[in-house]
């Protein structure tokens, strides 16, 4: 049976995942977009066949020709229509973050608790990443011993003019939060943000450097420049007992040249984590009807959030502050 997806919004993300939903994905459809922008809407749907157009989430949702709901509307439309999916008793990938603050995200995480099953999934795409997968598999081998610390760089060329400056806690940074805890299986507990020397290129507090304590006592530390000008670059290192894992760039073809070895870098995420858009979307298609949920749940979502609100309060206040969960 195909599962009839309907994507809510159909900006860089939304219609990325329409995309690949498209042209790589088995056993499912794109059924429906919706964007109150109808011509941007209508742009995506006009590569699409047979997708039907909403300006309304709700009316998406509740829509009986939709069996699944993407969402990758703006960070604060998350949880609204992420709480109808779970009220409609739909399956969601909402794209992260999971919604704007941790108080909107426990809501759902108590909403699908008392659905009683796994409906949502979060949008954290590295979990899918080959890249991150070796890592972990790796230092689950046990060949390095321990992992004691770990480095991060998260650099985009540049950002929308919609991106406000904290948002590079709030939306870009909450990667790193939720793949530190996933590479590590660790809970990050404390967080420091720290201000170096500003960019010209911005006029937001950018770039920004993070520290955090697990509560394995590890150390990981988070370079988050959103105005790095040379492309999208991620980098990440981890520095255990007998060894080392450094993530090595994706390159296909290594360039050599007028006296130069050299390799590009891309203009923004998408190509880089491409494949693991990819193989989220067909393991959230998949696990649809199993009792087999895959990558980041509710739970993980509000995770991420509840350490970026700590991170914002470090930025704002200064010092060390204590991430806050909370208890069921
Ligand atoms: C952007 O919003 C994303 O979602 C990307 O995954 C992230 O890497 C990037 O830094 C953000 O700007």
């Amino acid at each position: 049976m195909t599962l009839r997806i309907g994507v809510i919004g159909t900006g860089v993300m939304g219609a990325d995942h329409a995309r690949t939903i498209r042209r790589h994905v088995a056993r499912a459809e794109v059924a429906a977009l919706c964007d109150p922008d109808a011509d941007r809407a209508g742009v995506v749907a006009g590569e699409i066949a047979g997708a039907r157009l909403f300006s309304d989430p709700l009316a998406l949702i509740a829509d009986p020709g939709i069996d699944a709901v993407v969402v990758a509307s703006p960070d604060e439309t998350h949880a609204e229509c992420v709480l109808a999916c779970i009220a409609a008793g739909k399956p969601v990938l909402c794209e992260k973050p999971l919604a704007a603050g941790a108080a909107d995200c426990l809501r759902v995480v108590e909403a699908e608790r008392a659905a009683g099953r796994r409906l949502v999934q979060v949008g954290f795409m590295r979990r899918f990443d080959p890249a991150y997968n070796e890592m972990r598999q790796r230092l689950a081998s046990g060949d390095f011993g321990e992992a004691l610390m770990l480095h991060c760089a998260h650099r985009n060329a540049s950002v929308p003019a919609f991106f406000r400056s904290l948002m590079s806690i709030t939306n870009a940074a909450v990667h790193e939060f939720d793949i530190v805890r996933w590479l590590l299986d660790a809970e990050i507990v404390e967080i420091e943000v720290m201000k170096p020397r500003p960019t010209r290129s911005s006029a937001a507090a950018d770039p920004l450097f993070i520290v955090m304590r697990t509560d394995k006592d590890q150390l990981v530390d988070v370079e988050i420049f959103m105005n790095a000008g040379y492309g999208y670059d991620i980098r990440t290192e981890l520095v255990c007992e007998k060894g080392t894992l450094t993530m090595a760039p994706p390159v296909h073809a290594e360039q050599r040249i007028g006296g130069t070895q050299r390799f590009p870098f891309a203009p923004d995420w998408r190509p880089r984590f491409a494949e693991a858009y990819r193989r989220q979307m067909q393991a959230w298609v998949d696990s649809i009807g199993t009792d087999r949920p895959v990558g980041a749940g509710a739970w993980d979502g509000l995770v991420a959030t509840a350490i970026a609100e700590a991170g914002v309060r470090a930025f704002e206040e200064g010092g060390v502050i204590k991430v806050a969960l909370p208890r069921f």
